[in-house]
């Protein structure tokens, strides 16, 4: 096949594009050529974390948004590969609840093993995508960082996968100008430790809000003030946390909330999400969205509707990640393959505002789980994927967030069966408010069984 299909990000929606022509490929298909275009040194994405914020070595804008000591904020029973079960990758069971280096190792060894690494150009972000009309073809140009060349190539294929929680959204608040303490957002928080003994203030109400307050106390901060701006995240918080309504103004030290009280606070952190970023597409290709779990304008969620030779892969917001992440990888490839034909333009639009209905109808955090589930059958019912079976996966989430809400503290000294060996998971050894080392070695307790 002489066909050329560009991906764009080797984080896991790309490695699961890699991943989907890959296993075609083993099953004896004639696949394209694949080029994965990835601005870091490494693949992974946000979980190839890094002590850098801000700018990199190359003045690009750093990717990571993860930090120390970040443990999956969601069992890993409900983002396992069903192509490659975190038994087969860790030759045991393990704990439910993984920190970041073990989930990083799991997503980046099925990749090893299916030797795709060779498709993939590091250090060369995409600068610009132009689609012309009358050959078809996309022209990707891009910049090799180490050797300071910028270049152009043609594909008949773009997938988009650059992630989208990366680009912080950023708003000010009276008075931050003059606040004499470290204001800084979510994306640029690497170390807890910094806010040992301190008074926090985190701005917003959800994961990385409640994540990083929830980590700040873990390594010993003094109080952790919670402000939100529609409502607040209801855990029943244990001594120490509080939430408040919006931040109005800092004064010296002191917050200033709607409700009229105040509160002095030593450092403040913007908790306040991020948005879907994608600097080198021009207007006729770029995806217009807010953080959403179904963004208008695509087809299957994947498939830009003026243009479904460009596709997007993980632009959603997530409660399933890496196992949707393939449902689309292999539901795209499939349609990049012949095997899945694409309707006429009107019925892939009429299909994709069916389904944003649907998601403006969903009213809670169940129903929204709900609707994610019904998204990815409807994509691996179609598709060679292994079966995954996501009516279980359901139960889990739902069973998660029911942990949540009986201990913020404690949800993650559960344990839960694999969805795709059946396996239960077992207790880890330590429970994660005493866990403090999160290195995949004390995790697996690789130290204590070697001595
Ligand atoms: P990313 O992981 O963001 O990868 C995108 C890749 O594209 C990066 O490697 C980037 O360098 C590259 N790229 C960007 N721009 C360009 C360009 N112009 N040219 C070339 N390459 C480019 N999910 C979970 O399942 N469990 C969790 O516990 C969890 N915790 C999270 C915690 C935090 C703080 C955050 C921010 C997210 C978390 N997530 C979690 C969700 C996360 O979005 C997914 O796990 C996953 O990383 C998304 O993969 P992705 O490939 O779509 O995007
Ligand atoms: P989210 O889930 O998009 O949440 C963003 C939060 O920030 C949300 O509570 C917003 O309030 C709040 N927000 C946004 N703008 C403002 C302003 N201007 N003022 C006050 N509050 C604001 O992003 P997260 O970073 O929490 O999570 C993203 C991913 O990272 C997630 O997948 C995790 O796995 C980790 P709202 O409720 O809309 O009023």
């Amino acid at each position: 096949m002489s066909e050329r299909v560009c991906v764009i990000g080797a984080g896991p929606s790309g490695l699961a594009a890699l991943r989907a022509f890959e296993s075609a490929k083993q099953k004896g298909a004639d696949v394209p050529e694949i080029v994965c275009f990835e601005k870091q040194d490494d693949w992974g994405g946000l979980w190839n974390y890094t002590w850098r914020t801000g700018l990199d070595e190359y003045g690009e804008p750093v990717h990571c948004s993860m930090y120390r000591y970040l443990w999956s904020n969601g069992p890993k029973e409900c983002l396992e590969f069903a192509d490659y079960s975190f038994e087969e990758h860790f030759g045991r069971p393990i704990p439910s609840y993984p920190p970041r280096a073990v989930l990083a190792d799991y997503i980046m060894g099925r990749v090893e093993k299916s030797g795709v690494r060779d498709y993939v150009r590091f250090r060369t972000p995409v600068r610009w995508v132009d689609y012309d009309q009358s050959s078809e073809k996309f022209t990707v140009t891009v910049q090799d960082l180490k050797n300071d060349h910028t270049y152009s190539e043609e594909f008949d294929y773009v997938v988009v996968a650059n992630g989208h929680f990366s680009t912080p959204n950023v708003p000010d608040f009276e008075g931050l100008r003059m606040f004499p303490g470290r204001v800084l957002h979510a994306h640029d928080f690497r170390d807890a430790l910094e806010f040992k003994g301190k008074d926090v203030l985190l701005i917003g109400a959800s994961y990385s809000a409640e994540d990083i307050g929830v980590q700040c106390h873990k390594y010993g901060a003094n109080s952790i003030t919670f402000s939100y701006r529609t409502a607040p995240m209801g855990f029943d918080w244990p001594d120490g946390f509080e939430e408040k309504p919006l931040l109005q103004k800092v004064e010296g030290n002191t917050a200033h909330f709607a409700d009229g009280s105040t509160k002095e606070v030593d450092a403040i952190v913007l908790c306040t999400g991020y948005k879907n970023y994608y600097p080198f597409l021009p207007d006729s290709l770029r995806l217009k969205t807010g953080t959403r779990l179904y963004p208008e304008g695509l087809y299957k969620g994947i498939f830009w509707l003026s243009n479904p030779k460009l596709m997007y892969i993980g632009a959603q917001d997530q409660y399933y990640t890496f196992n949707m992440f393939d449902a689309q990888a292999w539901y795209a490839r499939d349609v990049v393959l012949g095997r899945i034909a694409l309707p006429s333009r009107e019925e892939m639009t009429a299909d994709a505002k069916k389904w944003v209905a649907m998601e403006e109808a969903c009213e809670n955090p169940e129903q929204d789980i709900d609707f994610q589930t019904e998204y990815v059958r409807d994509l691996i019912q179609n598709t060679d994927y292994p079966f995954l079976d996501v009516d279980q996966v359901a139960k889990l989430f739902k069973e998660w967030e029911h942990h949540k809400e009986e201990g913020i503290l404690t949800y993650r000294d559960r344990a839960y069966p694999s969805v795709i060996t059946g396996t239960m998971s077992p207790v880890h050894h330590t429970v994660w408010m005493k866990a403090l080392d999160d290195s995949l070695e004390a995790f697996l307790d690789v130290r204590q069984a070697a001595e």
